[in-house]
């Protein structure tokens, strides 16, 4: 008896222990264990694996999407391949996949582990080559997807609101990198992220090298202030979001101004409230930025109809998955 228990599949993580056994010794039923695309094929996830001399390791040499899937639909998932492939086309990598190739694999992935809400990472990386910058002696990107879920900040902070620093780490100039190039290369961001996790802050504030506002992390950020809202515009250094694109377009049919302006530090401590986009995010009220309360330091009511409006939006926008 007390074995049949043990077997009984569970939806838990390696490294949990049931009934005092460690998981890894007690292996799920093939048709339970996640699934990921490596080109072409779907493997288990034990399986999934990728060379050492892959550049997308070796130098952070690679591109790759951040999707949701909301009620069994991808949502915007034409405007996560349009990027990957400008990310591709812009550091001169050839996709070996037509976009509706890669479609149809996103969507076969999702479906092949039966997932109705959760998140996708398409990752496109160089392939393997040699030690040595050259890309040229790739031969082969690899393609990558990996259907799972995230969760990027508590849950009470959707009600809360999120505290935020200004990181000292800048956005790169576009001279440098083109802030439009999802790259496998986030030590930019993640620099940023070990700032505000050991400010005790979830997310911070990142400036451009004049000083201007450009974006969060990983989300972009919108201030409202006496009924109207703003937010940097992309020239300021920011990912051109999709969630933002989505929040924009939101505003105009709830009928608000969203206008972009650059902006400085000044304007996100005098707002009367803060918001962040993303796909891992979604809509996020940010209700303090350098222990300087934004507003009276709560959610406010322009950012909750936003969080409401999106939150419909994403029960219907979005590419149907057929599940098998
Ligand atoms: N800025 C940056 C630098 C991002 O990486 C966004 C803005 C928001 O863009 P979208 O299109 O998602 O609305 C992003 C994307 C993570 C994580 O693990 C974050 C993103 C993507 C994937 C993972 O924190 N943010």
């Amino acid at each position: 008896m007390v074995e049949a228990a043990c077997f009984t599949p569970r939806p838990v993580h390696d490294g949990r222990l049931i009934s005092g056994i460690p998981l890894k010794r007690l292996p799920l039923p093939r048709s339970l264990r996640m699934k990921i695309h490596i080109d072409g094929q779907l493997l288990d996830k034990e399986d999934a694996k990728i060379s050492v001399f892959d550049h997308g390791l070796l130098y952070g040499d690679g591109v790759f999407e951040g999707i949701r899937i909301y009620h069994g639909r991808i949502f915007r998932l034409t405007a996560h391949l349009k990027r990957l492939y400008e990310s591709a086309r812009s550091i001169c990598m050839e996709i070996p996949i037509s976009v509706e190739e890669m479609e149809k694999a996103t969507l076969d992935t999702v479906a092949a582990n039966n997932l109705q809400d959760g998140y996708i990472r398409l990752v496109i990386t160089r392939g393997v080559g040699s030690l040595g910058l050259n890309p040229f002696q790739c031969p082969r990107p690899s393609v990558i997807i990996i259907a799972s879920t995230i969760s990027l900040y508590p849950a009470e902070r959707y009600e809360k609101g999120l505290n935020l620093i200004t990181c000292a780490t800048r956005r790169p100039t576009p001279a440098a990198l083109s802030p439009q190039v999802k790259s496998l290369n986030y030590l930019n961001n993640v620099m940023a992220k070990i700032e505000a996790i050991q400010a005790g802050c979830e997310e911070g504030i990142m400036l451009n090298e004049q000083g201007y506002v450009a974006e969060c992390t990983g989300d972009n950020v919108f201030v409202a202030k006496n009924g109207k809202v703003y937010t940097p515009p992309i020239s300021a250094g920011g990912l051109d979001g999709i969630t933002r694109q989505a929040v924009i377009e939101i505003l105009g049919q709830l009928g608000f101004s969203c206008e972009e302006k650059m902006m400085t530090r000044h304007d996100l401590f005098t707002a009367d409230e803060c918001f962040l986009t993303g796909t891992a995010a979604e809509v996020i009220p940010a209700v303090q930025l350098d222990r300087r309360l934004i507003g009276d330091g709560k959610p406010g009511p322009i950012t909750a109809q936003v969080v409401a409006a999106f939150r419909e939006l994403v029960k219907h926008d979005g590419t149907p998955v057929t599940y098998v």
